[in-house]
């Protein structure tokens, strides 16, 4: 196969095998097919962009943190490889792939969001060059594979049948295809035969948080959301068993915390109540040394024997999208689950069992007027949610969102543009209402107000440590005294809201939150910094287009490397 070889243009009907109905022998599945042949599988993670959700501006603040999360899914992948093949990770989130490494691979396994396109594509060029044959699955390929008509191989849908004939593929040959290969799960693999994700082959302690997944699909149908599509409406679970040993793994590989990247957590309510005695126990066990978060929907607030739960397992943040506070817009979007209290209620709710809520807050629909971003503003002032994610609506492929404005030529996917829809208002008004809504959320007086209300009213509700001079150990000591020398520098002395970040770190020490002051300055820092890049420079305010993505990156960590360079001896990493 030719290095050079062009490109080709994505064409199902003509240009593709697709795979979709593969011949299984009964009893053969992806976990127990055993190959012919030995090859070197390089699983990779492209970058991903920079977002109020990724924490970017936090990490220079925290020593060995270089990315947000462990990516599950590509992990998941790189354990389910027939166990005779060798196996290498690359999260470029962490580090590029260096050529040796592209060298050594018979084939390179890829994962990735939409978001996340055009470093999918840069992957596959540097793959291609390498003359090596590429795969790519995860949530973007199953929603959308005519975005990848240079990939080699795509596989769509979850793990299962599909995956068991990309891997019979794989064995057979690593030559790259004459034409593209499209692989469709059908019998999806039970999630109670996951392996656990190959944690062992990343550092947990350069991720801000470690995750798992108990449950995979929502039952809720929103109407610009894929998950339904993607992932189906009734959910499917690990066993809490699972779930133990993966926590287990990662709390002893050195995560402070561990996110649930369910897409909801409360999909089956019966569900999350079986799992959690088992967290709480785990959390008993552990002293409460890790905090868990999740997502889930704002209809936890009905379920006070949940959120109890919830309390007594430290799960201490939970996301909710709440997208917006317009009751004719929920119900215009068939999020009526956000219907059933008032929302500044199940906020309420759920900060007085020590929970805080993180809100996904979404500018461009329908039935906004000129009064929006002045109601969301009130609202946020109201609920006092410090961690507010704003994004312009897009319309993604296999949603009854897209369907519908496809229908009425409402899609517009011009140069440019971080929405692919004819807004009712003029693309220029969304996106000067999506820059309001972030320069007063990010004002710091205003989010350290925010994290000082939520002191008084969330966090005196959590669990506490029974033991909590077990965790004064040298190494804990060490970290704490690097990561407070650099905050300082960075927030305490160097930024412009000084002031609020000294007022709340007296305040929370004197009530003994150590681990407050952490965890408010360096969210706190991401998000006042992000925020003004937003207004600052072109970033793109959909957080789903693929547009100016590497630059900002790029520029951004580059002034983080300038200011370690002018920063005292002190603060620098330690080796
Ligand atoms: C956790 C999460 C995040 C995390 C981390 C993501 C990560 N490390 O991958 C963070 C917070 C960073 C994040 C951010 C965003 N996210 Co997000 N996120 C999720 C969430 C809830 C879980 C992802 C996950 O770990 N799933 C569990 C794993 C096991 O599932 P999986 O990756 O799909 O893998 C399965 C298959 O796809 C397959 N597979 C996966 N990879 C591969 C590779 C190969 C080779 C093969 C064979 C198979 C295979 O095997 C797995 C098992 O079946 C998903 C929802 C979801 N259900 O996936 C949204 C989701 C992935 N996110 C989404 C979006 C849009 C975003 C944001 C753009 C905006 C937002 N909503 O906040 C930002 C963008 C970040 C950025 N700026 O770059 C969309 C993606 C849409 C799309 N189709 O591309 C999803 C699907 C949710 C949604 N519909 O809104 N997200
Ligand atoms: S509740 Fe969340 S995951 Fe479920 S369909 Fe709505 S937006 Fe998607």
């Amino acid at each position: 196969m030719s290095e050079d070889r062009p490109d080709r243009a994505y064409d199902e009907s003509e240009a593709c095998m697709s795979v979709s109905v593969p011949l299984l022998t009964p009893t053969v599945t992806v976990r127990t097919f055993h190959p012919e042949n030995v090859r070197r599988i390089l699983c990779v993670f492209p970058a991903y962009t920079e977002a109020f959700g990724t924490f970017d501006h936090a990490f220079p603040l925290m020593g060995p943190v270089k990315a947000f999360m462990p990516p599950q899914g590509i992990l998941l992948i790189a354990a389910l490889v027939p166990r005779e093949w060798q196996v290498r990770f690359v999260d470029e989130n962490i580090r590029p792939v260096e050529e040796s490494e592209f060298a050594w691979a018979d084939a390179v396994l890829v994962s990735g969001m939409h978001i996340q396109r055009s470093q999918i594509l840069d992957l596959a060029r540097r793959a291609h060059r390498a003359g090596k044959v590429i795969a790519l699955g995860g949530p973007s390929v199953s929603a959308a594979p005519e975005y990848y008509p240079e990939i080699d191989l795509l596989h769509c849908g979850e793990v299962g049948d599909g995956t068991l004939d990309l891997f019979r593929l794989l064995d057979e040959t690593v030559a790259r295809p004459e034409r593209q290969i499209v692989y469709r799960t059908v019998d999806r693999l039970p999630m109670t035969q996951f392996p656990t994700p190959a944690y062992r082959l990343i550092d947990v302690r350069q991720y801000l948080l470690g995750c798992v997944q108990y449950s995979s699909g929502c039952p809720f149908t929103c109407e610009f959301c894929d998950i339904p599509a993607l992932y189906g409406r009734n959910p499917r679970l690990k066993s809490p068993q699972q779930i133990l040993v993966e926590l287990d793994e990662l709390a002893d590989g050195g995560t402070p915390s561990i996110y649930f990247v369910d897409d909801n957590f409360i999909g089956n309510p019966r569900a999350a109540l079986d799992l959690l005695p088992h967290l709480v126990e785990w959390q008993r066990h552990r002293d409460y040394t890790v905090r868990l978060s999740c997502e889930l929907t704002l209809n936890v607030a009905e379920y006070p024997e949940i959120l109890k739960l919830m309390r007594e397992a430290f799960m201490t943040n939970v996301f909710c999208g709440i997208e917006t506070v317009d009751t004719d817009a929920l119900r215009a979007m068939s999020k009526r689950q956000n219907l059933r209290t008032p929302i500044l209620q199940s906020v309420d709710t759920i900060n007085s069992y020590g929970i805080e809520v993180a809100a996904g807050i979404i500018l461009g629909l329908d039935t906004d007027t000129s009064e929006t971003p002045d109601a969301i503003l009130e609202f946020i002032e109201a609920a006092q949610i410090p961690i507010v994610t704003p994004n312009l609506l897009v319309a993604l492929p296999h949603t009854p969102l897209y369907e519908r404005l496809q229908k009425a030529a409402r899609l517009n996917s011009g140069e440019g543009r971080d929405s692919n829809i004819e807004y009712l208002q003029p693309y220029e008004t969304v996106v000067a209402n999506w820059k309001r809504v972030i320069r007063e959320t990010y004002e710091p007086r205003k989010i350290y107000a925010r994290y000082a209300t939520q002191a008084k009213k969330t966090y005196l509700h959590r669990k506490r440590p029974v033991r909590p001079l077990d965790q004064l150990t040298w190494t804990n000591v060490r970290r704490a005294v690097e990561v407070f020398s650099r905050t300082a520098w960075r927030v305490g002395i160097c930024s412009d809201y000084r002031r609020e970040f000294w007022k709340m770190t007296w305040r929370e020490l004197r009530q003994g939150n150590v681990e407050s002051v952490f965890q408010i300055a360096m969210v706190g820092h991401h998000l006042i910094t992000f925020g003004r890049e937003c207004l600052t420079r072109d970033v793109q305010a959909s957080a789903y287009s693929a547009r100016g993505r590497e630059e900002p990156l790029l520029v951004a960590r580059l002034q983080d490397a300038a200011f370690e360079e002018v920063g005292p001896h002190i603060l620098r990493n330690p080796s």
